[in-house]
């Protein structure tokens, strides 16, 4: 029988790199690619383009591959205690940095049976994260991008929104990145907010920007960027405007919106005296939902019902009562909102609906009960987090401070140091010089 050689790759991004690793393993024996599921990646990087089934179908095509397998995990020598291959092949640039660690793992692992580790000088002048960046600026299709929030609810503990309110608040959401304990961390997508939307144009939140100026600011988001977006579509509006809005919405390639049961005139959620607010009855709200599903083209596109029952100072049984109906009507998922300054309505909001509807996911806005962390969130069986106004109040004080530090100064060297150089902002986007 031939010996095993095992390889780990997720392959998103086949290159000579990865042929010159199989062809090396092939000397050895049998090929066997541990494939890391999309699950795997996500926990420690970007969800790869093409999914698990996809990039096997390419993989175990490749001559010289006799087997795939799932890798569930980042670090291979779980995968490879369970095979215990005779071989395993890896690239050389693993001994220093943040994978010098799965390096150690891998050989202490394969010393508990005698295996053997091989690493192949790595293939200059390629590389995966290289191309993946080539294939960013190529752009996105609407499809494509409506499909990557369902996956990364699917894949992610926790998918991760932030409000954008322009083309250049995007870019900086889509590139922002920290890097803790090895695993990068990104926000997952946009939130296209009623609150800062209506704020950009000194207008009140209260619907009265209509949909065609909102979506013109998305379509000028998705010109320079490739991030799903959640778009906050308010109350929705009358049915048959709706019907009509979520065709235009789909095309542009939106993957999901959010709709509040509230009615007559909506204003923003978060204001403390919210008595002139009011709820839109049970069965009005659940036929709204049914009727725009029933619209929807595309099986990828989220509905998601948005409840105000602790807004409006209604009580949990009342949520729960609507989250029945507005799951049953076909929401794909529930946003419970709130604006107490601690998460424990939503938290008990959460247990409840959970026991019943574990497969729907969860979202959560923590604008008021900022200090949750996201792993409470994951916990208490939270799906998505939106950030849903920050980068609009982050711009706001910036831009009040340089004002009047001009006025106060009478020029504006004194606030230079905090401003970005002109330089810095030429470079900022590509194509400048
Ligand atoms: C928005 O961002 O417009 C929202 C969330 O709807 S909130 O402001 O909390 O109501
Ligand atoms: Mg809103």
């Amino acid at each position: 029988m031939k010996k095993k050689v095992y390889i780990s790759l997720t392959a998103d991004n086949i290159h000579h790199g990865h042929i010159n690793l199989i062809n090396e393993g092939k000397k050895y024996g049998d090929v066997i690619i541990g494939l890391l599921t999309d699950k795997a990646v996500a926990t420690h990087k970007k969800l790869p383009i093409l999914n698990y089934e996809q990039r096997k179908l390419i993989i175990q095509n490749i001559s010289g591959v006799t087997d795939v397998v799932p890798q569930s995990e980042w670090d291979d020598s779980l995968t490879i205690q369970k095979l215990k291959p005779e071989f395993v092949i890896h690239g050389d640039d693993w001994t220093t940095g943040k994978q010098a660690v799965l390096r150690k793992n891998v050989i202490e692992t394969l010393n508990k049976y005698g295996g053997k580790l091989i690493e192949v000088p790595y293939t200059k002048g390629i590389s995966s994260e290289a191309i993946s960046n080539k294939s960013k600026k190529v752009g996105i299709s609407p499809d494509q991008r409506i499909k990557t929030l369902k996956r990364s609810i699917e894949n992610k503990d926790i998918t991760r929104i932030i409000e954008t309110h322009s083309p250049i608040s995007a870019l900086i959401a889509e590139n922002a990145t920290a890097n803790i304990n090895g695993r990068e961390k990104y926000f997952d997508g946009f939130w296209s907010s009623s609150l800062t939307d209506a704020s950009l144009m000194g207008k009140p939140d209260i619907e009265v920007v209509d949909i065609s100026k909102r979506l013109e600011n998305i379509n000028n988001i998705f010109e320079v960027t490739s991030k799903p977006l959640i778009m906050d579509i308010d109350t929705g509006g009358k049915i048959e405007h709706l019907n009509l809005n979520i065709k235009t919405i789909e095309r542009l390639g939106i993957s999901a919106v959010i709709m509040e049961d509230k009615t007559g005139l909506k204003k923003n959620s978060l204001l403390n005296d919210t008595s002139s607010q009011s709820q839109e009855d049970i069965a009005t709200f659940s036929e709204k939902i049914r009727k725009a599903k029933i619209n929807q083209q595309n099986s990828d596109f989220m509905i998601i019902a948005r409840i105000e029952s602790f807004i409006l100072g209604k009580g949990i049984d009342d949520a729960i009562l609507r989250a029945k109906s507005y799951v049953d009507s076909g929401s794909d998922a529930i946003m419970i909102h709130s604006k107490k300054d601690q998460p424990n309505e939503i938290f008990d909001f959460s247990k409840k609906f959970k026991k019943e509807f574990n497969n729907i996911p969860l979202v959560c806005v923590p604008s008021t009960y900022s200090s949750v962390k996201e792993s409470e969130l994951i916990q208490q069986g939270f799906n998505v987090v939106i950030y849903a106004n920050h980068l609009f109040r982050a711009a706001y004080p910036a831009m009040v401070k340089t004002a009047e530090s001009i006025l106060t100064h009478e020029r504006s060297k004194e606030i230079e140091d905090k401003l970005t150089s002109i330089k810095d902002m030429m470079d900022l986007i590509p194509g400048t010089n």
